[in-house]
């Protein structure tokens, strides 16, 4: 019998939805149980790319729109083998964003001919997820966990677009198998007892039908 490959398990949702704090939580969690994991986000700011990425989004420089899509891209690309290699080796990497958020914050500035499957296309072939777990969050729950940031998507009319993209992305049928919807307004505590059991649930599942990493397709 061959060891047991990593999962790949990602996290999106709107803003504030409680993403890095449910990442720090399952991967703690799956730690504490003996689990070898690593814990990945996106954008990753650290890299030459990524601090590219970071001087754009704080508003310390300006790209054309199709340019920082492809950067945002790219910085999923640097890492994409490392990812493979790591789960592969049976580590489990669990993700804060991914090319969810590639596709529809891209798509929700509106430029012509940049929809979101135009936007998908260059997130074809980077792994795939066993589980895309996304944080559901009404505007106004989000609103009352503080106003927005100084960040350069952190605006009402775009986070209103960028709600509606999300819903059509979890209708798209690759992503539809993938994105497990998770109601994030109730307590800290009863959001990560709800993700313990999805992510159970998803890794048993890959490891019964016996699955190699897939793809994005
Ligand atoms: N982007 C990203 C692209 O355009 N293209 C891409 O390809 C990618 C990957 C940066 C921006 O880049 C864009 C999207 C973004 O605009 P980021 O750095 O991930 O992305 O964004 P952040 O601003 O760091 O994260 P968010 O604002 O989205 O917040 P989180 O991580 O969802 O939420 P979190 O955990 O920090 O919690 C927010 C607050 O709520 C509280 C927390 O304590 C915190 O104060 N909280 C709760 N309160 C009550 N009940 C709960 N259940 C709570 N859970 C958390
Ligand atoms: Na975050």
């Amino acid at each position: 019998m061959t060891a047991r490959r990593g999962k790949l398990i990602v996290f999106e949702g709107l803003d504030r939805s409680g993403k890095s704090t449910q990442c720090d939580r399952l991967v703690a969690h799956l730690r504490n149980r003996g689990q070898r994991v690593e814990h990945l986000r996106f954008p990753d700011r650290t890299t030459p790319i990524g601090k590219m990425i970071n001087s754009y989004l704080s508003g310390g420089s300006q790209q054309e729109d199709h340019v920082i899509h492809l950067l945002f891209s790219a910085n999923r690309w640097e890492l994409a083998s490392a990812i493979s290699t790591l789960i592969n080796d049976g580590i489990t990497v669990v993700v804060d964003r991914y090319y969810y958020s590639g596709c529809v914050y891209s798509a929700a500035k509106g430029v012509v001919g940049m929809d979101l499957e135009w936007c998908r296309q260059p997130e074809v072939g980077l792994p795939r997820p066993d589980v895309c777990l996304f944080l559901d969050l009404s505007a106004e729950e989000a609103a009352k966990r503080g106003g927005f940031g100084l960040e350069r998507y952190e605006k009402k009319e775009m986070q209103d677009r960028v709600r509606e993209l999300f819903a059509e992305l979890r209708e798209h049928k690759d992503e539809a198998d993938d994105i497990v919807v998770v109601d994030a307004g109730c307590s800290v505590g009863e959001v990560e007892e709800i993700i313990h059991g999805l992510v159970d649930e998803a890794c048993s599942l890959a490891d019964r039908s016996g699955l190699p990493l897939r793809s994005v397709a």
